[in-house]
């Protein structure tokens, strides 16, 4: 099947600069996804967007020229619950990409056990209306319980809103809790808010949940190159929870309107939130392989 690209829709940087931060060996981009291609894995028919192909190919090319040694795979959301593009990556990586899946409570035994042999450690629980129709608390309760039997830990997507709304429902889940790009703060708001403090208290009172410092290029408002209003927020938590902290590029960037990163710029980033070779080791290496590779 071909599909064709939203209009509005802006593809990948088709080549990005050399990072001039060496990343340490060993280094996991911890947040990224694959895009079909479309006419090898369908993108989902309830899906909320189409995007250009963005296969295995170049994500690993992207991953080897930036300096990293494993990746992350997230499903995303245009593929809906039919985890096949992200599976196939895994099963190409050589043991170097782990994923997260997206499950459904109709999910049999078989498809689970599939999943983790394939490297899914994790699923995502996504409650972003752009993204997805959200579904209430007690559609993920039977999920919850057969994943955790796996080992698997769950990843969290909402916007700074919704923690109030299902802070009960996330405070209760039983697993590991990772909260991508740092529960999307508004960042002209001060890091010292109330928003972002309840942000802060989750994770100070949960110690089960990890936040992704990812996505300064989504969550900017003063722009590239810089992000500068991202980085107080980002490095408030490295400095806070430097074990429970994690980085990923977010390739190829789904559903970016302003402007479309240069991954290398991005890389350059990470020296400023996290300022020391220690937090840089365990916010690249020594988290992410702990969480994902751990149970090897
Ligand atoms: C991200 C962010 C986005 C998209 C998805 O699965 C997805 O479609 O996660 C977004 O549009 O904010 O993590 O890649």
């Amino acid at each position: 099947m071909s599909f064709r690209m939203d209009p509005d829709w802006l593809p990948f940087h088709p080549n990005p600069s050399q990072p001039r931060f060496l990343l340490p060996p060993g280094s996991v981009d911890a947040h990224c996804h694959v895009f079909g291609p479309g006419d090898q894995f369908p993108f989902a028919p309830e899906r909320k967007y189409t995007p250009c192909d963005a296969g295995k190919d170049e994500l690993f090319k992207l991953r080897d020229f930036l300096g990293f040694e494993r990746n992350v795979v997230v499903q995303a959301t245009c593929h809906g619950a039919d985890n096949s593009a992200m599976a196939d990556a895994l099963r190409a990586s050589d043991g170097r990409a782990r994923g997260v899946a997206t499950v459904r409570p109709d999910v049999t035994d078989e498809q689970l056990a599939e999943l983790h042999e394939a490297g899914v450690r994790g699923a995502r629980f996504n409650f972003v209306k752009r993204l997805v129709d959200p579904k209430p608390d007690e559609y993920y309760h039977g999920i919850v319980e057969r994943i955790a039997r796996l080992g698997w830990h769950v990843v969290l997507y909402f916007e700074a809103a919704d923690l109030a709304e299902r802070w009960e429902f996330f405070t209760w889940l039983p697993t590991v809790v990772v909260v991508d790009h740092m529960g999307r703060p508004d960042v002209t708001a001060p890091v010292d808010g109330p928003e972002f403090g309840r942000f802060l208290t989750l994770m100070r009172d949960h110690p089960q949940f990890y936040a992704k410092v990812t996505c300064p290029e989504r969550l900017t408002v003063a722009g590239p190159p810089g992000y500068d209003d991202v980085v107080p927020f980002a490095r408030t938590l490295v400095e806070s929870f430097p074990d429970r902290v994690l980085w990923g590029t977010d390739w190829p960037h789904p559903n970016l309107k302003s402007h479309m990163p240069d991954d290398g710029r991005l890389v350059d980033f990470i020296p400023r939130i996290a300022e020391t070779a220690d937090a840089q080791q365990r916010l690249l290496v020594d988290n992410p392989t702990r969480l994902y590779w751990g149970q090897e």
